[in-house]
This record gives structure tokens, C-alpha cells and sequence, in this order.
């Protein structure tokens, strides 16, 4: 076997040279009069020819050794910035901070001009991106696939406290990541009718769209192997019509190619509730036959015998966006490519992985028969075949249709056509397998497996706190960044005041750098000496921001009535979109910034409570946020979160959480310990038992001391007073419809909250609580989740040997 691929280093003079050489000839800039873009784009450039070399010797490894290949098919990648992360996994950050400072341009300050990849919601498209880098840390051969979408996830302001959006404009400047592949381009069929011509389907589309792919090297940790994310963007199949034109019909000339490229145009902003609409059909259609045909093209250069196609491919299904990955491999190996039905069938089973993000009922696809119909009129045709085959083979007690009440079920469609179906934490595994699908489990009890959630060490640990990453190193050694296990050998130095009163000094350094920041981009003045507790997630009811917001205002409270008592000086920061459509959590944020107003402006307050909620939150700030966090914030109805990473990420950067038993929670709580975990709330069980009582939350906030009186000071506006009904319909929700259980769970919130300002009052106890969550959470890191799915799903072996 070929040596594990090795990065050479380079020298400031080398990057030097490589800098000014693609200032000069790759943007055309002399370097006195060039800008902290053209700086910018030309340390990229530099960058990036690093990156080519190990990426070039990865897939010619791949291609001698005709190495089997995951191939990740997700509608959302949300990757964030990529100059820095490229530059620390190459071993560059240092080297390109001199030479920057040589040119008098601030290295940071650069990084920063570099818009955010936000082609994602949240979880699962920051997932993504993480099992990318990962990948290619530990040699797992690997496309991801997705869209290259020209607006990524809407920017967030606030106007009056409440959010507006404006689109998102990544791509406006030049993205020097991306390749573009012209000469990979695939049609893609849409609607039309399926006539039967000499026994045989044939469908005749009578739409179609050219999907054209950008490649983005994505470069593991040290160099050593390097994949692809392949992006598809939307064409036009026809020529420009030059006719029209000249004839002075300029729209009408243009109208295909505005036509066909709305499908790559933007990323669909709402992640909780699924709204049946046919472009986001057609996107995940678009995506998913451009992989396939990818794929089937790549196979056919070296094998000829498709039935071995689960040999060399494996197929990930991230969540069921893509699950029409079943039905359209069938069609193209049964129509495109002469098998029989059934042998496509048990060939596309053999390729394809399912992973489930989500039990909300809302946000679970099935597409109304009609609109599935006449978009992919032979797909209809396969998924009914393919659902009739299911039931004849396996003969369920009852019926379970993928097609039932004239919609397609796309949750029931992907777990048939996988041969593996996966939840993403101990927890949600279970309830996949008892609540979501039980009968499919029952007929299928191998099919389900759990594969936990893990975050990139790289980017949420090496590069974005540098403090505490010194500190690892100094104390344990380096070899920690891509073995997180190794993180245990702080656990004896945690009973060390030196190395706690270092650990402390690493996280105060990053709470003077928000404290500066927040400053600036909130106008709000915060004692870095104040435990800083962070919430920063989706604006979801399920989350719970409201439970948080509220207790926030019961603490509030309490300082009003007692002014000259002792109270550990908080930071309260919220972070989070909601979905532009989503007026229940819009109400929320509103609420969040009407609070934060009356408290940050009340002298009476002072330093001991502020409220901070910067707008547009997004993998660049969650980065300067969470090394600076003490207390994470994981707090949704118990049952409802699938897992959480960012949860993950916070216990990584030494970060107790206060939290309910809900998705990897579990885990974490296990992992680090109950004296080092503030758990509260009622259990999935409890919570599900709790709502069958009608009356459940009038009785849980009359039973409260400290509930009532925030409710009623929210309905008479004391943090609205220009509009002192704002907020009657929120807090009537919370009397009479309260299925999230905020009521419910507030009393023992509110006593966790007292729990964690005595524990944080207690230096030495708070100090090694903190160290313990980093020491004991190496099980979090995404090499381990990737090296499962590896061995449990797509039976790959790394081609780097480790
Ligand atoms: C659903 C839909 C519905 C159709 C329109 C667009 C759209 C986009 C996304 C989604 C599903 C989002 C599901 C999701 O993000 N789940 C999160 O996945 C994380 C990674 O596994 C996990 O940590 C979070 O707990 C889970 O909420």
C-alpha cells in the first residue's frame, strides 16, 4: 500500500512568493494599490495550490487502488469560512500570519472579509460539513454532493426589535474555493408523460435543466488526504435564442436561462415545517439525479458489471431530501441501463443509507401524489412498483404504504430502498425505532442502527480557541486534534490548581475578546468577570428559547424586589434565525430584544444581568461565541431535539451544559457526569404523560412562586410599552396551549439556574467542572461518528490506514 500521502511545509519566503505571484498575475493587482480583498483572494489563492497537490495524489490513489467511495448526497453543506480552517489543517496558520503582517495586512482581519458558505438551515447542514472535513481527516474516499445555491441562508436584522430578512449574497465576489467543471454536466428530466413502447417504460420528459458542477477541494487534517464536494448548478438545455434577440425581444432571449436557473437560485429557509411546494421537488430531484448520473458515469470507466455497483458505492441518504435517490437509481439502471426491476432494486438497496435528523411530524416530507406525479410522472410508477414489491415480500400485519392518502411518504420510501437506517443519537435511535417506524422496524429489526452525532475538533476547537488549544497542547502534548480521545489525559491535571487557574485564564482571554465585540456590534457594555451563558440555535418552540427568556425576566424580577442582595453577575446571549414564515418563534425573538431593552437599560440592574442578542447569527459568530461561553444552553421539550452538535461544541470548549434529557444530551450527561452537568426537566416518558392532561399548564404556573408574575408583567407590557398587548397572545399560549411543556418544566429550570449561579460563585468547583467537560469529551469528535459509519453502514476501509 502507497505511503500515507504527507504535506510538505513551506516557508514564509515560499507562501511570500506565491502570495505576490498571484496578486500579480491571477488578479491583475499591483501590490501598492491593492486592496484587503485582493490580499485576500490572493493568500486563498495560495492557499489552495497547497491543497491541489494532496488532492490530486487522493483520488489517484483512489482510482489505482479502485477503492469503494461514500458518496453524501445532502440538500444543505453549511460550511462557513474556509480560508483559516485550510489554512490550520495544512499547518499554515502561522506561517501566513507573518507573511501577511510582511505585506502590513493583518492576517485576521483578512480571514474575516471572507463571506460565510451558509448553503445550510442549521444541524444538519453543519453536520454535513463536519462529516466532510472528517473524511477526509481519516481517508475515507468521498464525494459530498449538494447545490450550489446563489443565495444562502437569509441575513438576519433586527427593526424594532423584530426580524427582517435580506437575501444572502456569498457569491457576488469571487469564490476562490470553487472549480467550476463545465465539462461535467448532465441533463435533468422533468414532467412530461411515460408511454410503453415494445413492452418497455419509456419516459418522455417535457423539461429539462442542464445540472453543472463546481468542485470544492475539501483538505483534512495535516494534509494528508483531500475529497471533493461537488455543487451543482442550474442551466439552461437550450441555446441562447439569438433570433429573439435580434428581433428586440430581450427578455423573451433570455427567459430559458432565468427559467432553468431558479432551481439552483436559493436555499429554502424553513427547516420545521415541510410545505409540499414543487421547486423543492424539483431541487431534490435535481441534486439527486445529477449525483446518480455522476456516479453511474464514474463506475462505468472501470467496471462493466452494474450488480457490483454496492461494492465500489456507497450511497448516504442526509436526511429524506434526497430519497428519491431510490427510485431514480432503479430507473437508471432498470431503463437506462437493461436490468431487470428487481435486480436495480436489490442493487440500489445495496448502495443506499438513510440518515433521520427529525421526528417533528411537520417537518417529515410527503409530497401529495399529484404534484409527485406530474413532476416525475416514472417515478410515480417505480415507487408504487417498489411499494407493491415491499408488501408482497415481507407481508406487513397491517398496511404500510409509501403511497397512502394520496401522498408519497417520503420517510417510508427512503427506509425500504436502504439497506441501513440511522438516528443520530442514542436516544433518537430509539425513538426512530418505537415511535417512527415500528412497523417497518419490526418487519426489519436489523435495518436500524444509531450512529452519534460528532463536531470537527479542527474548526471548533484548534482554530477557533486558540488559548484553550495552547493550553491542550502544553499540558497533554500535540496528536489530540484527530485522536479527541487523548483529551482524558487532562483529567489528572484537573485536580492541579495551576493547570485550572490556566484553564481559567484561557477562557477569560476569550470572554475579553466578546466582551470587546459585543461592544461593538451591540452597543452593550459586558463585565467579562459575569458567567456568560449562551443559547444559540434555530429559533424553534421546541428549543425553548421562551423557556429561557422567561426565567431571564423571573431573575430580573427577583433583582427589582432586592436590589442590595448578593447575585452572580449573568450575560444572558441568544443567537438564532427563525424561519421567515414562522410567526410563533418571530413573536419570540421579538419578545427576547423588548426584554433585553428594559433590562440592559435599567441602572437599578447594572452589570449584575444584561441581555444580548447580536443579529445574524451564523458558523462565523458561533465560533467567537462559543470558546467564551460558561454555561450551554440545551434545553428543548425532552423527545423533540434528534440530537444537537452545537451542544457538543460547547462541552468541547469547556462549556457545563444546563440541559434536559433530550437527544445527545443523554450522552453528554453520561460522558462527563452528573456533578458536572445541571440537568433538569421531565423525561421524554413524563413529558408524554404530561400532555394527556388538558389542564396541565394553568396547573404548572399556579403552582410556580415565581411564574405568574412573569407572565402577567409580559400581558401588561411592561417590556412592551408602546404596545402593552404585544405580547397577550404569547401569554396565552402559555396558560391554555402549551404543548412544549415551558410551564411545565419552568419551576425546575429556575432551580437549575440557582444551582449553576452557586456552583459558578464556587471558583475552584466551577473551574474543574468546566476543565471535566472539555477532559471527557472526546467521544464527540466526528471522526468517531465517521469511522462507525464506515464500519457499520458503508463497510469502507480508510486509505490511509488509520
Ligand atoms: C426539513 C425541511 C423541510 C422541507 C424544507 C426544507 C427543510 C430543511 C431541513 C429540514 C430538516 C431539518 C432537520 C434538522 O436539521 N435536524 C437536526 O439535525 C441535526 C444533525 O443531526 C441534529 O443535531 C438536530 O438535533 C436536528 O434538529
Amino acid at each position: 500500500m502507497e505511503a500515507a500521502l504527507t504535506q510538505a511545509t513551506i516557508t514564509p519566503t515560499q507562501l511570500k512568493a506565491d502570495v505576490l505571484r498571484h496578486l500579480t498575475f491571477t488578479l491583475g493587482k499591483d501590490a501598492a494599490n491593492a486592496s484587503p480583498y485582493d490580499w485576500r483572494m490572493a493568500l486563498s489563492f495560495a492557499v489552495r495550490d497547497r491543497i491541489v497537490e494532496p488532492w490530486f495524489a487522493s483520488t489517484r490513489q483512489t482510482w489505482a487502488q479502485d477503492r469503494k467511495r461514500v458518496h453524501y448526497l445532502s440538500m444543505e453543506f453549511l460550511i462557513g469560512r474556509i480560508l483559516e480552517d485550510a489554512t490550520v489543517n495544512l499547518g499554515l496558520r502561522e506561517v501566513a500570519e507573518e507573511v501577511m503582517a510582511g505585506f502590513g495586512q493583518d492576517f485576521h482581519g483578512l480571514v474575516e472579509g471572507e463571506p460565510d458558505a451558509a448553503l445550510g438551515n442549521g444541524g444538519l447542514g453543519r453536520l454535513a460539513a463536519c462529516f466532510m472535513e472528517s473524511m477526509a481527516t481519516v481517508g475515507c474516499p468521498a464525494y459530498g454532493y449538494g447545490i450550489r445555491y446563489e443565495h444562502g441562508l437569509f441575513k438576519q436584522s433586527f427593526q424594532g426589535g423584530q426580524q427582517a430578512e435580506m437575501p444572502e449574497d456569498w457569491l457576488s465576489m469571487t469564490n476562490p474555493w470553487e472549480f467550476a467543471r463545465p465539462e461535467s454536466a448532465y441533463v435533468i428530466p422533468f414532467k412530461g408523460e411515460v408511454k410503453t413502447e415494445a413492452g418497455r417504460e419509456v419516459w418522455l420528459p417535457s423539461e429539462t435543466v442542464l445540472a453543472s458542477a463546481y468542485d470544492t477541494p475539501v483538505i483534512g487534517w495535516q494534509g494528508k488526504w483531500a475529497n471533493t464536494l461537488r455543487l451543482w448548478a442550474a442551466k439552461s438545455t437550450q441555446q441562447f435564442d439569438l433570433e429573439r434577440f435580434n428581433r428586440g425581444d430581450y427578455a423573451a432571449a433570455a427567459e430559458p436561462e432565468a427559467l432553468a436557473r431558479t432551481l439552483s437560485r436559493v436555499l429554502y429557509p424553513d427547516d420545521t415545517t415541510y410545505q409540499g411546494k414543487e421547486l423543492r421537488l424539483k431541487q431534490e430531484f435535481f441534486l439527486t439525479s445529477a449525483a446518480l448520473q455522476d456516479i453511474l458515469r464514474r463506475f462505468k470507466t472501470v467496471h462493466s458489471n452494474l450488480l457490483d455497483l454496492p461494492k465500489y458505492v456507497a450511497i448516504q441518504m442526509n436526511d429524506t431530501h434526497p430519497a428519491i435517490a431510490g427510485p431514480e437509481l432503479i430507473r437508471l439502471l432498470s431503463d437506462e441501463n437493461g436490468l431487470s426491476f428487481q435486480d436495480a432494486l436489490e442493487t440500489a438497496r445495496g448502495c443506499l443509507g438513510y440518515t433521520n435528523h427529525t421526528l417533528l411530524p411537520e417537518a417529515l416530507e410527503r409530497w401529495a401524489t399529484f404534484t409527485f406525479g406530474t413532476t416525475l410522472p416514472r417515478h410515480m410508477q417505480i415507487v408504487e412498483r417498489i411499494d407493491s414489491w415491499h408488501r408482497s415480500a415481507y407481508h406487513p400485519p397491517h398496511y404500510i404504504g409509501i403511497v397512502k392518502h394520496h401522498e408519497v411518504r417520503m420517510g417510508e420510501l427512503a427506509f425500504v430502498m436502504a439497506h441501513k437506517v440511522n438516528g443520530v443519537s442514542a436516544l433518537h435511535s430509539d425513538l426512530v425505532k418505537k415511535n417512527l417506524f415500528p412497523e417497518l422496524n419490526a418487519l426489519h429489526p436489523d435495518r436500524i442502527c444509531n450512529q452519534t452525532n460528532g463536531v470537527t475538533p479542527r474548526r471548533w476547537l484548534k482554530m477557533s480557541n486558540r488559548p484553550l488549544s495552547a493550553l491542550i497542547t502544553k499540558t497533554i502534548g500535540e496528536g489530540w486534534e484527530a485522536d479527541l480521545d487523548l483529551l482524558r489525559g487532562l483529567e489528572p491535571h484537573c485536580e492541579k490548581p495551576a493547570f485550572l487557574a490556566e484553564f481559567d485564564a484561557a477562557k477569560r482571554a476569550n470572554k475579553v475578546a466578546l466582551a470587546d465585540w459585543i461592544n461593538t456590534e451591540c452597543g452593550v457594555t459586558v463585565s467579562p468577570d459575569a458567567l456568560f451563558d449562551v443559547q444559540i440555535k434555530r429559533i424553534h418552540e421546541y428549543k425553548r428559547q421562551l423557556l429561557n427568556i422567561l426565567q431571564t425576566v423571573a431573575h430580573y424580577q427577583r433583582i427589582k424586589a432586592d436590589p442590595s442582595a448578593d447575585y452572580v453577575p449573568r450575560v444572558k446571549i441568544f443567537g438564532g434565525k427563525s424561519a421567515p414564515g414562522y410567526a410563533v418563534a418571530k413573536e419570540i425573538i421579538h419578545l427576547i430584544n423588548d426584554v433585553a431593552r428594559v433590562i440592559n437599560n435599567d441602572p437599578e440592574v447594572g452589570d449584575r444581568l444584561k441581555v444580548i442578542y447580536p443579529a445574524n447569527y451564523n458558523v462565523s459568530m458561533a465560533e467567537r461565541l462559543i470558546p467564551a461561553a460558561d454555561l450551554s444552553e440545551q434545553i428543548s421539550t425532552a423527545g423533540k431535539e434528534a440530537s444537537g452538535t452545537g451542544n457538543m461544541k460547547f462541552m468541547i470548549n469547556g462549556a457545563p451544559t444546563i440541559g434536559t434529557l433530550d437527544g445527545a444530551n443523554v450522552e453528554i450527561l453520561q460522558e462527563v457526569g452528573a456533578d458536572n452537568f445541571f440537568l433538569f426537566g421531565m423525561t421524554t416518558a413524563e413529558a408524554m404523560k404530561r400532555r394527556e392532561d388538558p389542564e396541565q399548564s394553568r396547573k404548572a404556573i399556579e403552582a410556580s412562586a415565581a411564574l405568574p408574575g412573569v407572565l402577567q408583567a409580559i400581558a401588561e407590557g411592561a417590556f412592551s410599552p408602546e404596545q402593552p398587548d404585544r405580547y397577550h397572545g404569547l401569554v396565552h399560549r402559555v396558560w391554555h396551549h402549551d404543548y412544549f411543556l415551558v410551564a411545565a418544566d419552568f419551576d425546575a429550570y429556575d432551580a437549575a439556574q440557582a444551582e449553576v449561579d452557586k456552583a459558578y460563585a464556587d471558583r475552584p468547583r466551577w473551574v474543574k467542572m468546566a476543565a471535566l467537560n472539555t477532559a471527557r469529551s472526546g467521544f464527540f469528535s466526528s471522526d468517531r461518528t465517521i469511522r462507525s459509519y464506515m464500519k457499520d453502514i458503508w463497510s469502507i476501509e480508510s486509505a490511509l490506514g488509520v
